[in-house]
């Protein structure tokens, strides 16, 4: 129904148009055509005229309304160190091209209202002036030049790479239709290489290279998850893209950058106020004092919701919108607190999995997780309130070859810790335990059990441990901890126990 009626006015509109310009054909033949073409001159000039003051005038008043939305004239300042730089350029551009603006304008519009068509006024034949000529040839020449300079100093200010050796910190953003992975280094402040053969959108979607250690502990953030970054600390933001063209941009730290794919690109920034600096600010400001809600007088006021984000700034699909991230600005000991919360993608995702290239392999990481773990054992069971219990620690490392004494070759990290141990408390006393499950013959398991604990003994004297501080014993499979009924029960129960005998 709206249709149709928009579509009878307009149809109405046109009637009268052009019954309008029947009537002036008509007025303009009785009248002379001469005079009314004077007339519409005038008038056209006139209004031009009018025209030009409303539309400066205008664009005078929509600046200054909207100055507080704009990046860099209200309270949205630049958040990061070379953000003010840019600002300043800007500034600088718009203050030369403005007066242009409003010059070209008034002189555009009084030129068509003060030479307008007269009776009697013929123009003026004027070829060529030098003088002229070198005036509007020098003098944009000068502008330019000087724009230009200012442009390539912030330009320089702003691209450099970081210096290897100094401190900062390096991120990557993986742009595809449409979101953002994002990958932190990890402890080692290092990202992993990744290599496109090894991408897998099922288990490994970034094809990060888990042969190279560096990537054993990158952390991947997909999905929701807010960007957090610490302030006053120089970021590598390393950019790419696994399909189409998009934009990393962070409009409130003036960073811009395409994602290209097969090309990395990078941006390097330093964030100068976290999100609650940047929120007292806004506080100053009464729009942003208003209630996010209207209607609910309980609502919080916009300041106390504000967040930087990360937008695509690349029309790269239907869902490109959808690329939107918050970006979080926190204090360095927020961001390490923060970082130490996260699971790198391999341990979490990928470790002893079919996709890990690794599986089996005993990772650097894991020795020292071991280490730490007993050497924590082992402080609790020498300390002077211990427990029967908190005295015997199992080795959970320690394995064999199948039905055999000899161990194998993992064992001796673990063995070498526990020699480490001993030598530091020079006089404890231990007791080596071995236990089998409850399958095959007792006497044969007793025996197996007192080989094994024989074994680890003697590899700790070879390690250096007094023979004297050292006693072995079997127990075959009369001290289980499990039931023997399932599998996961008598691999539990076939274990190596160390008891502290005296301190
Ligand atoms: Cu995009």
């Amino acid at each position: 129904m709206t249709y149709l009626i928009a579509i009878a006015i307009i149809f109405l509109l046109a009637v009268i148009v052009i019954q309008i310009g029947k009537v002036s054909e008509l007025a303009a033949k009785i009248r002379g055509e001469e005079e009314v073409a004077t007339q519409s001159n005038n008038r056209t000039a006139f209004w031009l005229l009018i025209f030009m003051i409303v539309f400066l005038i205008g664009c005078v008043v929509s600046a200054w309304y909207y100055k507080d939305v704009m990046l860099g004239y209200g309270p949205l300042t630049a958040a990061s160190a070379h953000g003010v730089e840019v600002d300043a350029l800007f500034n600088t551009t718009l203050f030369f091209t403005g007066i242009i603006f409003v010059i070209t304008h008034i002189l555009l519009f009084w030129y068509s209202y003060k030479y307008r068509k007269q009776e009697g006024r013929v123009a003026k034949f004027f070829p060529h002036n030098n003088t002229l000529e070198l005036v509007w040839t020098l003098v944009p020449l000068v502008v330019m030049t000087f724009l230009v300079v200012q442009g390539l100093i912030v330009w320089n200010n702003v691209m450099p790479d970081v210096d290897p050796d100094s401190q900062y910190v390096e991120v990557e953003a993986t742009g595809y239709q449409f979101a953002w992975d994002i990958r932190y280094p990890g402890p080692d402040n290092k990202l992993g290489t990744k290599d496109f053969r090894k991408i897998d959108l099922a288990n490994n979607s970034l094809g990060l290279d888990f042969m190279d250690d560096k990537a054993i502990d990158d952390i991947v953030l997909t999905g929701a998850d807010n960007i957090v970054l610490p302030v006053d600390t120089i970021i590598r933001v390393r950019i790419t893209s696994k399909d189409v063209l998009h934009n990393f941009y962070l409009p409130h730290f003036r960073v811009k950058m395409d994602a290209i794919p097969g090309l990395p690109t990078y941006f390097i920034f330093e964030p100068t106020m976290t999100t609650a600096d940047f929120r007292e600010q806004l506080r100053e400001y009464p729009e942003w004092r208003e209630l996010v809600d209207p209607l609910d007088p309980d609502s919080a006021e916009k300041w106390e919701e504000f967040n930087f984000e990360l937008a695509c700034a690349e029309l790269c699909g239907q869902g490109h919108y959808s690329m939107r991230r918050i970006v979080e600005i926190v204090t360095p000991e927020e961001y390490q607190e923060w970082l130490a919360g996260k699971q790198s993608f391999y341990k979490s995702t990928v470790r002893n999995t079919d996709n890990d290239p690794r599986k089996g392999e005993l990772l650097t990481y894991e020795i020292e997780d071991r280490k730490a773990e007993l050497s924590d054992l082992f402080s609790t069971a020498l300390s002077d309130d211990a427990s029967d219990e908190d005295k015997l620690i199992r080795l959970k490392y320690v394995f064999f070859d199948t039905g055999s004494a000899s161990l194998d070759e993992k064992s001796r990290y673990e063995l070498e810790e526990i020699s480490n141990i001993l030598k530091q408390n020079s006089t404890v006393r231990v007791e080596l335990r071995g236990h089998t499950d409850n399958t095959g013959d007792p006497d044969a398991n007793r025996s197996l059990s007192d080989q094994r604990a024989a074994s680890v003994r003697d590899f700790l004297v070879s390690n250096g441990v007094s023979e004297s501080r050292l006693s072995s014993v079997g127990f075959g499979p009369s001290l289980p901890i499990e039931s023997n009924e399932t599998a996961e029960g008598r691999e539990t129960n076939r274990r190596t126990e160390l008891r502290i005998v005296s301190k």
